[in-house]
């Protein structure tokens, strides 16, 4: 189990006080807060180590090179990668996803093709394909949920046919918490001959994965989410299907050979990687993995099941009060989107606020999901190592001002 209070420790905004109240930080999903452990790796390459990678023949540049590639190796153990080649850096999921998008999707899909998702992806999984398709003729095709939040995958047994080449889906809803059966989805992907991207911006942060038995061809994730840096971001894919594929960006160090009109790319990763990497950011991404490996992934994903049992179980004493996504922790990450009858979600966000609770409220990056639920905006908590139940009782209690303030309470 984790050991919360030794956990706070390491995160010093957590002793900030909001609006003279003590933070209850509950917006995880859209970017979690950095422990020390993660400032202090990147500070110390600023401060002791800082060259460009790859490029220098001096000390610097070596201790640089060396300290980036490590934290590639460091990814790579974490996702149980058969070899660091098969790491990618990117700027974040969006940038993973479309490198993929068009790495892949533009030199493999043309018109008669298929591009299967689901109503409930993030933009970042929809409108790089939106792009593609319109540049390749290929079709997107959606797979629809049940009324329990759920992916309906049995409804989606007739979408899957050879003309499907790529199937892209989330590994966990932002919006719902829902995880679909990446395995199931993988076996039916490739049953007709199909990739499968996961979008794992939610999944990889939350719980143990394995690129080895996910099922998955590419899995593409932040470092923002995990207790990393901003600007940092992977795309794992097959070294096979990697070395297929054509980079999406020229530029320097991606490069094996240029010549006046043309050029032959380097190995990978180093194709997919142009111009000065964000490598820096990636070192403080390696710390965050040693930090999350120190906690033990197991005991995150149970870390965030319990809160989320016990914010679901609080939740339903709210009157008004409807929670969209699946109602046990079943295959159920900590993001739990509402809506409270008679107050917009912005007007409860800032409510809330002011009780030092910080949560989103909008459409989430995921509008077709929200326009699906008949909804233009909700409110969404989200739970990660740092929170603790006494977060939940204070979300609890501030929604009890929210209806307080609206005249939603008495007779
Ligand atoms: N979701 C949220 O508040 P970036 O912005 O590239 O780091 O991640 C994009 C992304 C892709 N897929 C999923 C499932 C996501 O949740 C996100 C980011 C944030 O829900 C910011 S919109």
């Amino acid at each position: 189990m984790i050991d919360t209070d030794a956990v706070r420790g390491d995160f010093p905004i957590l002793e900030r006080r909001i609006n003279g109240r003590r933070l209850a930080f509950l917006d995880s999903a859209a970017s979690s807060q950095k422990p020390v452990q993660v400032l202090d790796a990147m500070a110390d390459i600023y401060r002791n180590s800082y060259a460009n990678v790859h490029r220098g023949a001096y000390t610097l540049s070596h201790e640089a090179t060396e300290a980036y590639e490590e934290a590639r190796h460091k990814v790579a153990v974490f996702l149980n990668a058969t070899s660091d080649e098969e790491i990618v850096f990117t700027r974040s999921a969006t940038a993973a996803m479309n490198l993929f998008a068009y790495g892949w999707g533009l030199n493999n899909l043309k018109s008669g093709d298929r591009i299967l998702t689901s109503v409930m992806e993030h933009h970042a999984n929809i409108v790089p394909w939106h792009i593609i398709a319109r540049h390749t003729g290929a079709e997107l095709r959606y797979m629809e949920l049940t009324d329990g939040f759920r992916l309906d995958l049995e409804g989606a047994q007739d979408r899957f046919d050879e003309r499907v080449k790529v199937v892209a889906v989330s590994g966990m809803s932002n919006v719902l918490g829902t995880m679909p059966p990446v395995g199931e989805i993988a076996r039916l992907a490739h049953e007709v001959g199909a990739v499968l991207l996961v979008d794992g911006a939610q999944l990889v942060p939350h719980a143990p994965v394995d690129v080895q038995t996910l099922g998955a061809d590419f899995l593409g994730f932040s470092g923002h989410k995990m207790l990393g840096p901003t600007g940092i971001g992977v795309l794992w894919g097959r070294r096979a299907l990697l070395e297929s594929m054509e980079p999406a960006e020229g530029g320097g160090e991606m490069i094996r050979d240029v010549r006046l009109y043309e050029s032959d790319w380097a190995e990978v990763p180093h194709k997919f990687e142009a111009g000065t990497p964000p490598f820096v950011e990636a070192i403080g991404l390696g710390a965050a993995v040693d930090y999350l490996s120190a906690i033990g992934m197991d005991n995150v994903l149970q870390h965030d099941r319990e809160l989320t049992g016990y914010a679901l179980e609080r939740l339903a004493g709210v009157p008004g009060l409807s929670i969209q996504g699946p109602a046990d922790t079943v295959d159920r990450g900590g993001a739990i989107s509402f809506d409270l009858t008679g107050i917009h979600a912005h007007d409860v966000a800032t409510i809330l606020d002011q009780e030092g609770v910080a949560v989103r409220a909008g459409h989430h990056c995921a509008k077709p999901l929200l326009r699906s639920l008949g909804l233009t905006a909700s409110t969404r908590a989200s739970f990660y190592v740092y929170n603790v139940p006494e977060d939940v009782d204070a979300l609890v209690d501030a929604l009890g001002v929210a209806r307080r303030i609206f005249g939603l309470d008495g007779p």
